[in-house]
């Protein structure tokens, strides 16, 4: 009998280092590499995994993340155990815990606990949906029943200066995770790998029993212990549970030779935007053309991308770029950028190391450097934005430490 595996995807975070991108949505539904969202990335490596019942989690301003979902991603068909369904806070243990929204990843695991008991899951796949990168989770599983592991927790080996930003493990010459610290100071390096520490991706597969067991005895009582991290992981390695460490690099991507070493964490608006300009490098480090490895997302329909080159010199052009359908590049020039639906460019205009998201207008002469411009913005004739950090300061830009300026939605001139 094939194990029954219930994926669910932790798509309740705020995302508070991503503002003003995310001051209307919520980090997974935040438009990435022109016609995605960050979330596609994780729905997408369930799907290629062959795993098809899917809940995403939700909490704070889901609107715009429900919307895209609901849109796009539905299988509609008879089997019922093909979903992907959303599961906005809904205060499930109102009795038992009183009126409180999910406090934690763990929480809104704990909180919805009788999805999985409907569904009578064997193995329970717990993702973040805030990264980028392309994970065979079927691999991971079978490494997680192979081992006979409680907990296998995802890994990326990062440089040790970084490591202070995540999870971070100890692990054995099995890699049986032996310790776990959430965040630490002086993040430990890998034995044997200096300056090398083993970080938690956020992707959990836990085996029922275990998942029960620990979430039963960590939520049900006190004021804090409400995350995976910080709290359960610490808690099954305390309690003696085996906890594995699976190595990412290890991670068998149809299609893809070599190690898997793509997995961005996009939770700065500089690694954001780093992220988008890795998809418009001439040989790009994540391969999003890849046939064995369909990346979907909501299809609008929206018309062919056109380029529009008039006699009189005014070229529509762009270099090593990408962009959505229904954009139109009339007389101006664009280079390495992100272009997502239903762009306007007019003549003159020059978009330089940019991402534009859908439905942005930008005005003749205008000359855009390094900037992320959210929706339904009309950058008017002539504005020069990303050259200047005083002036986009005066106009109320986010400006980041690497001087990538970026534009709220709906920003008007
Ligand atoms: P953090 O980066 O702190 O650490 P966290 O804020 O816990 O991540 O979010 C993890 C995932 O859960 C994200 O996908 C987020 O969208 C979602 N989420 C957050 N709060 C939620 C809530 N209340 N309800 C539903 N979903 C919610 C975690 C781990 C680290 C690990 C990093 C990897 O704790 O150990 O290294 O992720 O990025
Ligand atoms: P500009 O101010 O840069 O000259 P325009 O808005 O006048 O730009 O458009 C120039 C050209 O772009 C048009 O002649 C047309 O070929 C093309 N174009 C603009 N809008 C559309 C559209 N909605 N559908 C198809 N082509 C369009």
């Amino acid at each position: 009998m094939k194990p029954r595996v219930l994926g669910m995807i932790l798509a309740g975070g705020q995302g508070s280092r991503l503002a003003p991108l995310t001051q209307k949505r919520s980090k997974p539904a935040v438009p990435f590499g022109s016609k995605y969202r960050i979330i596609d990335f994780a729905i997408n490596n369930f799907m290629n995994s062959g795993m098809f019942s899917i809940y995403v989690l939700t909490q704070y301003k889901a609107q715009s993340l429900t919307e895209h979902i609901q849109r796009g991603w539905r299988f509609g068909t008879f089997l019922s155990d093909y979903f992907i369904t959303l599961v906005p806070a809904q205060m499930y243990r109102l009795e038992e815990l009183g009126p409180v929204w999910y406090r934690g990843t763990a929480d809104a695991v704990y909180q919805n606990m009788h999805l999985i008991d409907n569904y009578d899951a064997d193995y329970v796949a717990i993702f973040s949906g805030d990264h980028i990168y392309k994970m065979n989770v079927e691999h991971m599983l079978q490494t997680h029943i192979d081992s006979r592991a409680d907990i296998t927790i995802a890994a990326y080996p990062m440089p040790q200066s970084q490591a202070h930003q995540f999870g971070v493990m100890h692990v054995d010459e099995r890699w049986k995770v032996t310790d776990f610290l959430e965040k630490p100071k002086n993040p430990p390096s890998i034995p044997g790998q200096e300056g090398v520490s083993l970080t938690s991706m956020g992707n959990y597969i836990f085996s029922r029993k275990a998942l029960d067991e620990l979430l039963e005895t960590s939520m049900s009582g006190g004021e804090e212990g409400f995350d995976f991290g910080s709290d359960v992981i610490p808690r099954a390695l305390s309690d003696g549970y085996n906890v594995m460490a699976y190595d990412f690099h290890r991670n068998p991507i149809p299609g893809q030779a070599g190690p898997n070493l793509y997995w961005r964490d996009v939770g700065t608006l500089d690694a954001y935007f780093e992220a988008n300009m890795d998809l418009v490098t001439v040989n790009p480090e994540f391969d999003i053309y890849n046939p064995e490895w369909p990346l979907r997302t909501s299809s609008e329909f929206s018309p062919p991308a056109k380029f529009v080159h008039e006699s009189d010199g005014r070229k529509g052009q762009a270099f090593n770029s990408i962009m959505a359908g229904g954009t139109i590049i009339s007389g101006g020039t664009v280079r390495d950028s992100v272009l997502g639906r239903n762009v306007r460019l007019h003549s003159y205009s020059v978009v330089e190391s940019c991402v534009l998201f859908d439905d942005v207008e930008v005005g003749r002469h205008a000359r855009l450097n390094r900037v992320i411009v959210d929706k339904n913005v009309v950058i008017p004739p002539g504005t020069v934005i990303g050259l200047n950090k005083e002036d986009d300061l005066a106009r109320g830009f986010t400006v980041t430490d690497s001087g990538v300026v970026v534009v709220s939605k709906g920003y008007t001139f």
